[in-house]
């Protein structure tokens, strides 16, 4: 029994030595599988999750999208607009902070459209050079460089008619940079009106009337203020004379007025110039230190004011006023007139329509981002749910592994008792037990082993 026994368990023993062999590399195959998906897979799911830049929830989002490039660059609203949280956003909170982004929005209006002077100043000079008989020291290249944007332009052909195009093209450009202003301004008061409509919904009744009351006595108080006189008359003028430079109303003097406030002494009024004549009208209705002065309503009173100037005096069109147009519009009968000027909030900015239409901008601004907001949450539970399917898989895995590696226990152990077992019924055939051959062996047996020195039954 033993002598069939013995081999045949040696086999087995290398055959559950070799399947432990074969489970072992498979267990390494299997392991070296999840961490593999893991790599491909977790990397754009991370990308996903993340909330791209739009989802900012806001309230007011196409109002901040216009200025958001300007935010972008201003470490100071960046932090506000970070540390803000919805509510806030929604309660108004910020508005404060948006009166200071919409200044920088002018900032920026007012640094490009100062480009723009400059480059119609250079054409203007250009256009004097030509008729004076100096057109051939007209750089013409060069001023065309500073207008890459008319392509349209024959850059060999260069004469007086090609320079009023451009004077024409720059003057649009300065206007639009006006226009863009306005409708800016215009925006930012139906916003205010706006999220001050929101803030009394959200009032109960006491709160509301008491808001409402307060609102109309900051309004009271800010119509509330000395005479404002027509910019440009003849008043107007003589107040900066004595105010400003601190010099005798009875003697003044329109030319030696045009040449003190000339002051870069180029002979004209620029834009920047006839405003600054302004300050002293603007602070009898604003100040900043006031609750009811809103001084974002302050610069657009500027801006009509030089309008209304550049309209009754600037005769050429060309955005400047020379000392010629100048002292031609103080001999005019208007310049002596004493009517006071109207300011912005004696007419009204916009017509309710034009407010409920702003509303309906707004809602469905809000409304995209409400619906994106939806889809991200959708495609993050997506992904989550993804991730706990990967999750369970590996975890499965895991088990399987560790069964493997049980069973892979058990074969060694098996097999080295197999081995044991083996040799120990060697041992004993080697003390004198009667052996067969080995099927397979032929090798002949050992003279201990031959068949005569064996007792046959039957033959003594
Ligand atoms: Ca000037
Ligand atoms: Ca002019």
């Amino acid at each position: 029994f033993s002598n069939i026994f013995v081999p045949n368990q040696m086999v087995r023993g290398k055959a559950l030595a070799r399947c432990g062999l074969v489970l072992l590399s498979l267990w390494l195959c299997i392991q070296s599988v999840p961490i593999s998906v893991d790599k491909t897979k977790e990397k754009p799911q991370q990308e996903e999750l993340d909330p791209p830049e739009s989802e900012t929830g806001l309230h007011y989002d196409r109002y901040l999208r216009e200025v958001i490039e300007y935010l972008e660059k201003d470490p100071h609203f960046k932090e506000k607009l970070k540390n803000a949280n919805i509510d806030d956003i929604k309660q108004g909170k910020l508005s404060k902070e948006l009166d200071f982004v919409h200044r920088n929005f002018r900032t920026k209006l007012d640094e490009l459209k100062r480009e723009e002077m400059g480059r119609l100043r250079m054409l203007l000079k250009a256009k004097n050079d030509f008729k004076e008989g100096n057109g051939r020291t007209v750089d013409h290249q060069a001023l065309l460089k500073q207008f890459e944007h008319l392509n349209h332009m024959n850059p060999d052909t260069f004469e007086v008619e090609d320079l009023d195009r451009l004077i024409k093209s720059a003057t649009k450009d300065l206007e639009n940079f006006d226009k863009d202003r306005h409708d800016e301004f215009k925006r930012y008061e139906m916003m205010k009106e706006h999220e001050r409509r929101e803030r009394l919904r959200r009032m109960n009744e006491e709160e509301r009337k008491k808001e409402e009351q307060h609102y109309e006595e900051m309004k009271k108080k800010h119509a509330d203020h000395p005479k404002v006189n027509h910019p440009g008359s003849e008043d107007q003028l003589k107040e900066v004379w004595q105010e400003a430079d601190g010099l005798d109303p009875e003697y003044f003097d329109p030319k030696t007025f045009f040449k003190m406030h000339d002051t870069n002494g180029d002979g004209f009024f620029d834009e920047t110039e006839l405003e600054a004549l302004f300050t002293k009208e603007l602070e009898k209705v604003y100040n900043p230190q006031n609750e009811e002065d809103d001084m974002v309503e302050m610069e657009e009173e500027r801006l009509r004011m030089r309008e209304h100037v550049m309209n009754e005096v600037d005769t050429n069109k060309d955005r400047l006023v020379s000392l010629s147009e100048f002292m031609a519009a103080t001999k005019k009968e208007e310049f002596h007139e004493k009517d006071e000027w109207e300011t912005l909030d004696q007419n009204p900015l916009y017509t309710e329509e034009e407010l409920r239409e702003y509303e309906r901008h707004l809602a469905n601004a809000e409304n995209d981002i409400n619906q994106k907001s939806v889809e991200l949450q959708r495609q993050k539970e997506e992904l989550e749910r993804k991730q706990s399917e990967l999750n369970a898989q590996r975890m499965g895995l895991q088990q399987v592994n560790i069964k493997l590696i049980i069973m892979l226990l058990y074969s060694f152990i098996i097999s080295f008792i197999l081995m044991y077992m083996n040799q120990t019924c060697n041992c004993l055939v080697d003390e004198g037990e009667p052996a067969h051959v080995v099927p397979g062996n032929t090798q002949p047996l050992p003279p201990t082993h031959q068949q005569q020195d064996v007792p046959v039954p039957g033959h003594s």
